[in-house]
Parts: structure tokens; sequence; C-alpha cells
């Protein structure tokens, strides 16, 4: 496939996303800096993000999806989940510290992870598939940021800058596919002590499940797979919310327990 931009550019562009990752620092879109910045364009940046953290040694751990709530999309104002990578050293333990330095506008949001068996099958297809190759689901909270300025947002941006990822929150009590209902699972965020969203689980895609299909879907077409093991974060469920330095943040997950984090 040919790209809108060279190769040299998009390297250019995932160092300088590399860099505001790391140091909390502002970009200007993607899009509004090169003409013809698209999604093809953005994957290519994130691929080349993705490189250049395993020369660092940061170990990927599994994926995020994004956007596959339409509580999420209705806030971006988009209509297309995106997905990203995650790393070993973005986790926070539960009830733990998360500091906003490096951070430049921090969100956060709850949402189901599933932790794959070491072995699965090559795609996995149906809600079914799935389950069967999951080994076991826990409450999250992602902490998404934006490297943009102004919170300027567009998708093939968003792509570029890794779907916004920064850290995340695993813990609660994790569960057994077969012990859940997947579709409705109670969400509460409680932010310094207010309840500043709810959803069901259902929320994302009928069932979060679908965003594994999903996923496994969008790398079989990209000529990779879903690897054994995998950590996959399948999206916020209700809205984000700005956090920052001395706030608590509590998603309580019914049948799941309680995701904490404070941020300093
Ligand atoms: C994009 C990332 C979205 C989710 O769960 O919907 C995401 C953003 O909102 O900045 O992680
Ligand atoms: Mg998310």
């Amino acid at each position: 496939m040919t790209l809108a931009l060279s190769r040299k550019a998009l390297s250019a562009i995932a160092e300088r996303v590399d860099e505001a990752q790391t140091n909390g620092r502002s970009l200007t879109l993607p899009t509004e800096a090169h003409e013809g910045f698209d999604m093809a364009c953005g994957y290519a940046v994130q691929d080349l993000l993705r490189d250049r953290w395993k020369v660092r040694g940061r170990r990927l751990v599994g994926y995020k999806a994004g956007l596959t709530s339409r509580a999420k999309m209705a806030q971006m104002k988009v209509d297309t989940p995106t997905f990203g990578f995650i790393t070993a050293d973005m986790a926070v333990p539960d009830g733990g510290i998360c500091p906003t330095r490096l951070l430049s506008r921090p969100r956060v949001e709850p949402e189901i992870a599933f932790v794959l068996k070491p072995d699965i099958a090559a795609a996995l297809r149906t809600e079914a598939d799935v389950l069967a190759a999951t080994d076991f689901i826990a409450p999250a909270i992602e902490i998404i940021d934006s490297r943009y300025a102004d919170y300027k947002f567009d998708l093939p941006s968003v792509v570029a800058d890794n779907s916004s990822s920064a850290r995340y929150v695993i813990g609660g009590r994790p569960r057994r596919p077969a012990e859940l209902d997947l579709r409705t699972i109670g969400i509460v965020v409680v932010q310094n002590g207010e309840v500043v969203g709810e959803a069901a689980s259902g929320a994302v895609l009928g069932n979060p499940a679908r965003t594994i299909i999903m996923l496994s879907q969008w790398l079989e077409d990209r000529g990779e797979a879903l690897e054994g093991g995998s950590l996959i974060l399948t999206g916020g469920a209700c809205e984000a919310q700005l956090v920052s330095a001395g706030d608590s943040v509590c998603a309580r997950f019914q049948d799941m327990g309680d995701v904490t984090v404070r941020f300093v």
C-alpha cells in the first residue's frame, strides 16, 4: 500500500510523538502539519512508535481499543474505534499513585480488561471463541492522555499518538468469563467522593468481548495475529473524566470489586 507521506516523514512524526509522550509535551496535529495525513499514516506512525519502544526495551503486553462505546464516540465526536499497544511500564498498581508530572491532560475511564490464555486460536470470530480464549477478566481504569495542544482531536492524529495511551490500572477481583454476564456489569466511577460516571459493561459494543473480535480481525487484516497471554483494554464504557494532582479515583465494578488510583 502506498502511503501519502514518505517513510522519512512518518519516522520524523513518530520521533516527535515519542518525545512528547515521554516528556509530557504538546504537539500540533499531524493532520494540520502534513497534507494527506490519513488513518493509514496514523497506524504507520503507531507501528514506528512501537518499533522505537521495543528497541528501548519496553515490553509490549497487549492492546487497547478506544472509542468502542457510544458515550466515548459522542464525547470525542467520532464514530470509528481505534487500536493501540500497551506496555508493561504503563501499569500503575491498584490502590497506587500515578504521578501527573509527565502527563499533559490526563483523563480516566473505566474499562473491562481481558487477559487471554497462553495458547489461543489464530482468529477469534465469535463471542464464544473469545470466551474460550480468555483466561480471566478484570476491572480496569485506563488513564489516557493526549499530546495534542488545546484538546484538539481527530482520528488519524489520535491513532498516531497510540490512541492516547498513557497508563492503566488493573485490579479489583479478576473473574473467569463463565462467572460473568458481560452485557450487564454495572460500573460507577467516583472522583473525590462524587459519582462522575456510570455505565453498564454492555455500553461497549453490546458486550466488550466484541472488542476482541474486532481486534482479532484488525490484526488479521494487517497480517498479524492476536498473541496468547495478551492483556486487552476493551475501551471506556462511559465518558472520560479529566483528572489532576490531588484527585482520587475509584471505579466500582459490580461483582468484580473496585479499582483505585490517586494522582499526585
Ligand atoms: C482516544 C482514546 C479512546 C477509549 O477507551 O475510548 C480510548 C481519546 O479519547 O483520547 O482509550
Ligand atoms: Mg480507553
